[in-house]
């Protein structure tokens, strides 16, 4: 790799993330059934119907995945806790849960690892979708509750704490365009989901500074929105876009305001008062996470509102179909310390790149990878020079893993899994990191 440590500031962080759902193997250890359980067995929902329940077996091998995140020598490692394994049903706990995650902190330490924890990425359980999942106001106190017993058990030894992870995901991806659990195409559901995820966000960031917890931030996932042609209309198109995609949540947590251009569709499904939930939703975080991995090229077209769909863009693509752009990751860092955080630390908490990758004679070739890597870590250091806080880098993902619809084909990892066996084998990724790291 070009890069070094050394050409970061110092005390800038390196870390690697995964998910619980996607790595632990979810049908052991006492965990409750999710609505990604219900989607995956729906037909047509996620190739092969593939799902959670055998994973990486994180649950069992979670020592020898750690001693791979030490010894590339990252900083931190940022994962999850599951909803489900924590409280099966969604209300009541489940003490092989706690007893599994104080487990998996005690080990980071002991590797001299940071614990970065994220509490929700996307195992609900089961009981509270019935209840209307995301729909439902009722889930902010639920996910604070939630949050006082997993953090009651590992806040006191945790680095950093994120509440939910990439709230355009929990709530349009899934309600909206249905490809996530639950599976909606529904635009009140949106509405409702896309607010209350927010709200819960908030509720839980109060839980935890009543605790007496710190370094508390919030995560997005930001797509960049280039206008098909010159026209006003695509203009206003991408606009949309990214008043849906990105600036929603910024605006809901920093400026305690949505985007009119989203309040003209969504805001007749919103809930009742909801204007009244932004001092919770603006409880004051102590930084912003920022996953990024591509950009969306936006056209207008007749249909139903917002009235716009992505085309083809001529940029090269990564096995998930997805343009490599890494001036998109720039123009967030410098966009979102200029417009919504301030002096406020922003860390690059998800980016990472899927390739067909191949073992030959046991090893991985994944130059594209380094390349993908390299070229974001530039806009990193671009956006530094204009003296953006960047604190941290965080690549997604330490392993293979379960990519949600998209079943165990798209491999992110910096380590192969081989998921017969499932025998780890570092990438030439992980190897090119490990020595820029210690350089
Ligand atoms: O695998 C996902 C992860 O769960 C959330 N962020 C994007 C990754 C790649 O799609």
């Amino acid at each position: 790799m070009k890069h070094r440590r050394s050409d970061f500031p110092e005390g800038f962080l390196f870390g690697t993330a995964t998910s619980s759902y996607q790595i632990e193997g979810h049908a052991q250890g006492g965990a409750g059934r999710t609505h990604w359980d219900d989607f995956a067995a729906t037909p047509g929902n996620v190739v092969r119907a593939e799902n959670g329940a055998r994973a990486c077996d994180h649950y069992n091998r979670y020592a020898e995945d750690l001693d791979l995140v030490a010894a590339a020598g990252f900083d931190c490692y940022r994962f999850s806790t599951s909803w489900a394994r924590v409280m099966p049903d969604g209300r009541s706990v489940n003490p092989e849960g706690l007893d599994f995650y104080d487990r998996l902190t005690d080990a980071m330490l002991e590797r001299g690892i940071k614990p970065c924890v994220t509490l929700y990425h996307w195992e609900l359980p089961s009981a509270l979708a019935d209840q209307g999942g995301w729909r439902n106001r009722d889930i902010a106190d639920w996910f604070a509750e939630y949050t006082s017993v997993i953090m009651g058990r590992i806040g006191d030894r945790m680095y950093s704490v994120a509440t939910i992870n990439e709230p355009w995901c929990v709530a349009w991806l899934s309600h909206f365009e249905g490809h996530h659990a639950p599976g909606l195409r529904d635009i009140r559901a949106t509405a409702r989901a896309m607010h209350h995820v927010l709200l819960a966000h908030g509720r839980a960031t109060q839980v935890m500074r009543d605790m007496g917890l710190s370094n508390l931030g919030a995560v997005f996932n930001f797509e960049w929105a280039t206008p098909a042609d010159d026209s006003a209309a695509a203009a206003e198109a991408a606009a949309l876009h990214d008043g849906y995609y990105n600036r929603w949540f910024l605006g809901g947590v920093f400026k305690g305001a949505y985007p009119e251009n989203v309040l003209e569709g969504l805001g007749p499904h919103l809930p009742a008062n909801w204007q009244d939930d932004f001092p919770v939703i603006q409880t004051p975080v102590d930084w912003c996470g920022l996953n990024y991995y591509t950009r969306k090229v936006i056209a207008p077209n007749d249909g139903a509102w917002p009235g716009l769909h992505g085309v083809e863009g001529p940029l090269p693509k990564t096995f998930m179909d997805w343009e490599i752009y890494p001036d998109g990751l720039y123009q967030f860092l410098t966009r979102t310390a200029r417009d919504y955080t301030a002096d406020l630390p922003l860390i690059v908490t998800e980016n990472g790149m899927a390739s067909a990758d191949v073992i030959h004679a046991g090893r991985i070739d994944d130059p594209q990878r380094i390349t993908y890597v390299e070229a974001h870590l530039d806009a990193v250091q671009r956006a530094l020079a204009e003296g953006v806080p960047v604190q941290g880098y965080f690549i997604w993902s330490l392993m293979d893993n379960y990519e949600w619809a998209l079943g165990y084909e798209k491999r992110f990892g910096l380590v192969h899994v081989d998921f017969d066996t499932l025998v780890r084998t570092p990438k030439a990724s992980y190897h090119a990191l490990a020595a820029a790291l210690k350089a």
